[in-house]
């Protein structure tokens, strides 16, 4: 087989990339190592920046988020029995940010690839990609027992964290990045109306807890937690009893609650590794770096990424000009740094650090107080989570 575009990767990262090149006429094949349901079982983000549901329009696959996904103005800031709303909309001149499951859009990327007639490989099993630093790359995979070629001009490494493309890159061509929060988020999803029509972003002394939703009828919560507690050791109503303990009153008396149907504890890392391209290989979204979910970063980066990358693919198949994939790492990281830095921060004043102690916590409960209370600090925190320029 031999295509323009290899990418490895059917998360929000290659779906996306591949939608828009198709839309451009760019010949791609998609490669992931697992099948559908299993990339749509997974529960991960549900906060979109205007730029990622612009390219979701520029994919034609935005329709059903249009419809279903919730506009946001705003979210609150809950710390010493109070809460503060932060203006979004307000402070950036008519900016919001959608919420919308990513569970969601990667099945209308899916279904809209479907209707594309583009191919999709799952179940390709040691994906693995060669001579990416000549002209002429190729990826090999193997599937029911036998092993593929397929040549191309690119390779897009949308593979996420633990994927094949950034291991394939030798150690001496790579710089990492890296520092593990000592704590994780334990998050559940119930079918029950959120406690709050906007997002409530929680620092308490017990640690800290964010309640967020799917939908008007649908809600996901998360609360701190060590990084050895067990799924079993928590039981709905341990998890809800502890969630009302860290919000505001009016709050934790407002809370329905429902049987969970989702139940998982995620780690907490910040991770980035530059460059971001070798040759003819590309690393795209989570493949590249990860950051805390505090800031809804991590889908979102994605998205930028690989809005840099199709604008330099299609100029080079456009114009034959190389300028775009040439300038892909260096605007790529540039905005991956400032996102990398704004999740650290809100992660750093929310949560229960080891070390932060009474006066560690006086401190953040001071910043959170000035936020509040200042406009020139609501805007820079607001400019950032609606999302940066690209
Ligand atoms: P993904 O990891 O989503 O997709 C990678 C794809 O590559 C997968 O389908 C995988 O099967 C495939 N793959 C992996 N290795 C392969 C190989 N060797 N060969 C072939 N295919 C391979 N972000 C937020 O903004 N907010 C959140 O609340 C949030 N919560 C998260 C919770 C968890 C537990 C995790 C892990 C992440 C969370 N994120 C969150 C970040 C997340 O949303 C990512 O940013 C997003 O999935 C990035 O998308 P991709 O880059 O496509 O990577
Ligand atoms: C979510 O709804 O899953 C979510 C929302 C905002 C975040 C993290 C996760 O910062």
């Amino acid at each position: 087989m031999r295509t323009k575009v290899a990418i490895i990767g059917s998360g929000p990262s290659g779906l996306l990339l591949g939608q828009l090149l198709t839309e451009a006429g760019i010949d791609n094949v998609i490669l992931d190592r697992a099948g559908k349901d299993y990339i749509l079982g997974r529960v991960r983000a549900g906060v979109l920046e205007e730029g990622t549901v612009g390219l979701m329009d520029q994919a034609k696959s935005g329709a059903r988020m249009h419809a279903e996904g919730l506009p946001h103005d705003g979210f609150s800031l809950a710390f010493d029995g109070r809460d503060h709303r932060i203006d979004l909309h307000g402070l950036t001149g008519g900016k919001r940010v959608m919420v919308y499951g990513q569970t969601e859009l990667t099945r209308d990327l899916m279904e809209h690839r479907e209707a594309s007639g583009a191919a999709t490989i799952y179940d390709a099993a040691n994906v693995t990609p060669h001579d990416f630093d000549g002209e002429t790359p190729y990826l090999t995979y193997e599937k029911d027992g036998i092993t593929h070629r397929i040549d191309c001009d690119f390779i897009a490494g949308c593979d996420g964290f633990h994927g094949a493309s950034r291991k394939a890159v030798p150690a001496s061509a790579i710089r990492t990045f890296e520092k593990v929060y000592p704590f994780g988020w334990l998050g559940i999803l119930a079918d029950v109306a959120p406690v709050s029509h906007e997002l409530i972003y929680a620092n308490h002394p017990r640690g800290f807890a964010l309640c967020s939703m799917r939908s008007e009828s649908r809600s996901r919560y998360y609360i701190q937690c060590p990084l050895d507690e067990k799924i079993e050791d928590w039981s709905d109503e341990r998890f809800w009893d502890e969630l009302r303990r860290r919000l505001p009153a009016h709050h934790a008396e407002a809370l329905q609650t429902a049987p969970s149907f989702e139940k998982s504890i995620a780690p907490l890392r910040s991770f980035v590794a530059e460059p971001m391209r070798f040759g003819r290989l590309f690393l795209v979204g989570d493949a590249a770096h990860i950051v805390p979910p505090t800031g809804a970063k991590g889908l979102n980066l994605a998205a930028s990424d690989v809005h840099y990358l199709f604008s330099g693919l299609a100029e080079y198949y456009g114009e034959r000009s190389s300028a775009g994939i040439d300038a892909y790492s260096g605007r790529a990281l540039s905005r991956v740094w400032k996102a990398v830095r704004f999740s650290w921060w809100m992660t750093t004043m929310l949560h229960r650090f080891p070390d932060t102690g009474d006066f560690g916590q006086k401190i953040q409960e001071a910043e959170l107080d000035y936020l509040t209370h200042s406009t020139a600090a609501a805007t820079a925190l607001a400019e950032n989570y609606v999302g940066l320029p690209y």
